[in-house]
């Protein structure tokens, strides 16, 4: 398996709700290196880009207008299939269907305000560390 790179970020839902500290704690302790994290509030046009792939959607009005209501905070993390491992981490999109023990089902009862947002390709990936990162705030 392959050391990955994967963009975390907890969403305006779970800083409101003091959930940084808890989530982050837990990519800290399956192992994970964080390589890169900030806070910051989403511009629409920032946000509008870092979700391109929903634009057309039904609901990517709804999700712009939540994702820039309040800060986020963004990490980039590293290690074995990141990728893969931390959507698995933070669960089905639906809070109300995630199993417990992943982080939407421990911690979010909605499919919009769903507190946790991970990578799920590659390609994604390295879209959205660039959409949120710059090269030089990134750890080698
Ligand atoms: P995931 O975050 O699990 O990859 P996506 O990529 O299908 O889910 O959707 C991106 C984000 O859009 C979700 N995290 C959620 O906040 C929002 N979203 C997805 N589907 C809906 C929906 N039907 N209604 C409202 N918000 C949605």
């Amino acid at each position: 398996m392959a050391v990955e790179k994967t963009l975390i970020m907890i969403k305006p839902d779970g800083v409101s709700r003091r959930l940084v500290g808890e989530i982050i704690s837990r990519f800290e302790k399956k192992g994970f290196k964080i390589k890169a994290l900030k806070m910051f509030k989403f511009t629409r046009e920032q946000a509008e880009e870092f979700y391109k792939v929903h634009k057309g959607k039904p609901f990517f009005e709804s999700l712009i207008d939540f994702i820039t209501s309040g800060p986020v905070v963004a990490m980039v993390i590293e290690g074995d299939s990141a990728i893969s491992v931390a959507r698995l981490m933070i669960g089905p999109t639906d809070g109300r269907e995630a199993p417990p023990g992943t982080i939407r089902g421990d911690y979010a009862l909605s499919k919009r305000e769903n507190v946790i947002h991970a990578s799920d390709s590659p390609e994604s990936a390295e879209h959205e560390i660039r959409v949120v990162f710059r090269e030089e705030e990134i750890l080698e």
